[in-house]
Order: structure tokens, then sequence, then C-alpha cells
């Protein structure tokens, strides 16, 4: 069996991947949000469900919010409520993709009254962070147009800068404001923010604390992801990662589910651009539950994101430097797979147990009895925020 270094164990056990409040409501598709029981009935009900997946795991000690999903009367209460149960409340969602006056732009919209509402949206999200102890906020923009000719591309680009530098301008201390980034969809012929390029090109006009979010299900299928996770961290610009699995377009889907040799790739690049835990780079999860169950749907993200974790952290960097500097390209290579093909679960296992944790966090969950607990106790569940 594999075995791990001491200094593997104590990168491990610093591990945190955070995890998305709205991946613990109902979801679904355009086509039907499906309804799970025990479906969390507020924002307290997804922090606890949340904490479960930490208290089993150790992996997950923060939880994203969305707003207005998550709003609640006193965001105070509520990060209380997650302190309570071991987890901080974390990066902190702006929604401009579900109000009718965005139907043509929010921040970069052409009518001054739109914007401002939009901006405005932000300036309500840095207040929730302030109560809330958050430190990022996260812009994902559903901006941009569907034919050639609807719309002044440049001059969009042009407002989109004057709308971040006045949020920007309301952060203090060592909040972030984060931007992400979407090729298409919902908008299918220009997207405002479509690639790390431009959102690199917009963030570095604001100042040092303006940093790019790279969602994994937002890329052209067969990008080369782990480059530009690469390029990021040269660059001192990647915030922070929202994690998921995609087959076609932006799926949601389980981490490590569709091309698990996809998120060794990528871990390997964070490892060796320094990006892991290092507070500069969130580990967030960015996923959506729809026919899974979902607390163990978020154990296994976890548990696909630590054990890659573990392959890349197996790499033989010397092994792999004197290959790379001969240009044995098949030695680097048999190196390189080498760290990827080996299982690292059973030293895992064993590895948790050896902290007090269960070695089958999945397991242990179902035999918790506390989904048992949660479908009698909450009726009428809500969405995640889709449709809502
Ligand atoms: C957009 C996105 C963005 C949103 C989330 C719900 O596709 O990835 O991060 O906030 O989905
Ligand atoms: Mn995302
Ligand atoms: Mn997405």
């Amino acid at each position: 069996m594999t075995t791990f270094t001491p200094e593997i164990q104590s990168t491990l056990a610093a591990q945190g991947v955070e995890l998305p409040s709205w991946a613990f409501g109902n979801s679904g598709t355009r086509f039907r949000v499906w309804t799970t029981e025990g479906t969390p009935r507020d924002p307290f009900e997804k922090i606890a469900d949340a904490a479960e997946v930490n208290r089993l795991t150790a992996l997950a000690p923060s939880v994203a919010l969305h707003i207005p999903w998550d709003k609640v009367d006193d965001f105070g209460a509520l990060r209380r409520h997650a302190e309570d149960l071991g987890v901080t409340l974390g990066t902190v969602n702006s929604n401009t993709f579900q109000d009718e006056d965005y139907k043509f732009g929010a921040l970069t919209h052409e009518d001054d009254r739109i914007r401002r509402k939009a901006i405005d949206h932000h300036l309500e999200c840095i207040d929730v962070m302030d109560a809330t102890g958050s430190r990022d906020l996260k812009i994902w923009l559903a901006e941009g147009s569907n034919y050639p000719g609807q719309t002044d591309m440049r001059a969009r680009q042009d407002r989109l800068n004057d709308s971040l530098g006045q949020i920007y301008a309301r952060l203090t201390g060592d909040q972030r404001l984060v931007l992400e980034y979407k090729f298409f969809e919902p908008s299918f012929y220009h997207t405002d923010v479509p690639d790390w390029g431009t959102s690199y090109a917009q963030v570095a006009t604001l100042g040092d604390r303006a940093m790019v979010c790279l969602d994994t299900g937002h890329h052209a299928p067969g990008t080369n992801i782990e480059f530009i996770v690469m390029q990021l961290l040269r660059l001192g610009r990647l915030g922070s990662f929202d994690f998921n699995s995609r087959f076609y377009a932006d799926d949601d889907l389980i981490v490590g589910a569709a091309d698990p040799f996809q998120l060794f790739r990528i871990l390997v690049e964070v490892i060796r651009g320094g990006g892991l835990n290092n507070p500069d780079v969130a580990f967030m999860l960015d996923q959506c539950h729809n026919v899974e169950a979902k607390i163990p749907g978020q154990i296994r993200s976890v548990l696909n994101v630590q054990e890659m974790t573990a392959r890349a952290l197996l790499l033989d960097h010397e092994a792999l430097a004197t290959a790379q500097s001969a240009n044995d390209v098949l030695g680097a290579q048999a190196v390189f797979m080498d760290a990827f093909y080996t299982d690292v679960r059973p030293a895992l296992a064993q590895w948790r147990e050896s902290r007090g944790l269960p070695a089958d966090p999945i397991a242990a969950y179902a035999a918790s009895g506390y989904q048992e607990r949660i479908e009698s106790e909450r009726v009428g569940g809500v969405q995640a925020g889709w449709g809502a």
C-alpha cells in the first residue's frame, strides 16, 4: 500500500474545499427541478448539511452563499449558526441573472438606471460580507448577445470596467473581488466575460485584490485548463476555483467524475505554482446534484479532490525534472502517469482513521441517521434558486 510522508500528510490535513450552499437545495435543468426528501427549507438548514460534510471529512470548513438565494434577515445570526457547527461563511456570490431588468445586461447595461441597480446589488453583497466575515465577492455575469451586430461589444467592456471599479472601491480590509468567466450560456453569440484573458484584463486594472475565478465547467471542449491554471498562478491572479465536471457544456456534475485525469493535471499545476493551501487561491465546489443524493454527493466531491491531490503530491518531481531536461519524452510521461495511476484510496482511508475520522465517510453518513432525521423533520424544501 502507498504510504504518505509526514510532509504529504500535513499538506493533506491542511486542505479545505468550500461547499456551495446551493448544492443542498433541489435542482435540475431548465426542463424540470427534481425534489428530494430532506431538502433544506432555509439557509440555516443548508449550512447544517454542509457542516455534516465537514464533520465526516474535515475537508469542508466553509460554505459559499448566493445572494439573494441565501438572503436572511440577520446575517450575523447565520454566521453564529455556522460557527456553532464548526464551519465559516465563505464566498458571497452575486446574482444578476434572474431579474427581468437584466435581460440586455447588468454591469454592462446601456441604461444607467439598470447599471446602477446592478452595481448597488454588488454593494449590498459587500454589506453581507461585512456581516458574515466573508473575504471574497464572486461575480459571474450572464451578459452578452445572441446575434452579430446586436450590441456594441467594445462599449460594453468600457462600462463593465467602470462598474467593476465602483464595486472594487467599496471593498475594505482583505476583501477581494473575484471575476468568473464562462464561454457561453445564456448568451450564444458573444459573452462579455467569456474567457480568462478578458477576466484578467478587467481585474488587472482594478488593483491587487481583484482576481480571476476559474470554473472548470466553463471552457470549450478540449481546452487545456491546466495551462490556464499555470498562467494565472504565474501572473498572481488565480483567486479561486469553482470545481465541477462536465461532459458537454456547463453540466455542474461531481468534480473528478467525468475526467479524473484532468483534475489530476490541474492539481499538479496548482502544486507546481504554489497554489495549494495558499490562502490566495480558494478551492470551491460549484455543483448541483440533480438526481443523486445531495449530502453524499458533496462528500464524494470533496473526497475526489482529496484523492487527486494525494496522487498529485506523489509525483516524483526530481525524476520528472531529470527526464524533462533530457528531453526524455517517454520517461517524463511515465513518471507523470505513475503518480496518476497510484490508487491512494486505501492509504487515505487508513490515514483518516488515524485522525479520528471515518475511513469511509459516505458509509458513515448512511449509518449516522442524519438523512432519516432531516427527511422526517423537513417538509417543503426549497430549490437551489434556478427558476425560483
Ligand atoms: C454560472 C455559475 C456561477 C453561478 C453558479 C450558480 O454558470 O457557474 O458560478 O454563480 O453557476
Ligand atoms: Mn461557477
Ligand atoms: Mn457554471
